[in-house]
């Protein structure tokens, strides 16, 4: 067993939440991580309220724990999403991809637990002054849409700076990933790419079986040029993104590239002319097994490896 903060503030088993990915993560995967006792989280993603509504609604038929809804800033629906987790009374919003302060007071009035995805310790500095639960220190290393800073310079540079729980995301997928992200001062971790190959998760089967195969170096990083970075694995499609960057075309040929490019991959299943965004840590992620055995083999791997330091260091 491992109790933290995050346990007590989010009232979990186990301190372990599921990353918020787009056209991927639904009622069924939030759901079976709740019932595994981590936070499940539902993403939002660019669906229209009333999906995520539906998908809510879904969710709390298949667990009477507490889970957690992704706000994608970018998305053009993220107004109506913010208003409908209050109408919903969803326990805990996390979001991405841009600063949610002009939600958090509605948030907070409605009891809902607020905790952004920061990249850098200003932002997670302004979002603590906000009023926020805790912060996600998301680093380099993850898949999607990423900041500059690498989780190990960035997580204890958060921890340093702010006074409220700060969960670590990027490049952790097993449970040394997770006792060092508590060395590193964090109150537990965020994984994607991890619960991506879940049994519970519908992600297409190709995109499963993509990030299985995954070796170390398959990641790729596109759209640098254009100010929103994302990290997915290398195929046609990245290849095409980088040749239209290295040829300076502007950003909206690029952006029109890019569109619908996570679905064509997460739900049609083309992963050679979609997107297949996934971490770093791709390479580490070897099984597909349920949510329940993966919190319950990561948090066993901790704690074993906590017990052999201790035997370590005098
Ligand atoms: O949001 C993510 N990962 C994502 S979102 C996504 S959907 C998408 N698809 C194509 C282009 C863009 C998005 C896929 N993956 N992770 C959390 C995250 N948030 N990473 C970085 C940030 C972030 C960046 C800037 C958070 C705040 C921020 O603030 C800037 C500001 O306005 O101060």
């Amino acid at each position: 067993m491992i109790k933290t903060k995050l346990c007590e503030l989010l009232n979990i088993e186990h301190p372990i939440i599921q990353g918020g990915m787009a056209w991927i993560a639904d009622s069924s995967l939030a759901a079976a991580v709740s019932n595994a006792g981590g936070l499940g989280i539902i993403a939002a993603g660019n669906a229209p309220g009333e999906i995520v509504r539906e998908e809510i609604r879904k969710a709390k038929r298949l667990t009477d724990r507490p889970f957690g809804v992704n706000i994608m800033l970018l998305s053009p629906y993220a107004e109506e999403v913010a208003k409908i987790v209050c109408e919903e009374k969803v326990a805990v919003v996390t979001t991405g991809a841009g600063n949610p302060g002009k939600y958090i007071e509605m948030w907070k009035e409605n009891n809902i637990k607020v905790i952004p995805v920061v990249p850098s310790v200003a932002l997670a500095k302004r979002m603590e002054r906000s009023g926020v639960d805790a912060v996600i220190a998301e680093g380099h290393e993850s898949g999607g849409h990423i900041g500059e800073l690498t989780t190990m310079a960035l997580v204890p540079q958060v921890v340093d700076a702010v006074s409220i729980p700060v969960v670590a995301a990027g490049g952790i997928a097993d449970g040394r990933g997770l006792l060092a992200a508590l060395s590193l001062g964090a109150v537990g971790v965020q994984m994607g790419t991890r619960f991506l190959v879940a049994k519970e998760c519908n992600v297409h089967q190709n995109y499963k079986q993509r990030v299985l195969s995954a070796k170390d170096i398959d990641t790729v990083i596109t759209g640098l040029s254009t100010g929103h970075p994302v990290r997915s694995l290398r195929n046609r499609f990245t290849r095409e993104l980088l040749n239209i960057e290295k040829q300076g075309l502007d950003a909206e040929v690029f952006e029109q590239r890019a569109a619908g490019s996570l679905k064509r991959a997460a739900i049609d299943g083309d992963i050679d002319f979609g997107s297949v965004m996934a971490g770093q840590v791709s390479g580490l992620v070897r099984k597909e097994q349920t949510c329940s055995e993966i919190i319950e083999e990561i948090v066993k791997e901790a704690s074993d490896l906590y017990k052999a330091l201790g035997g370590m260091v005098r």
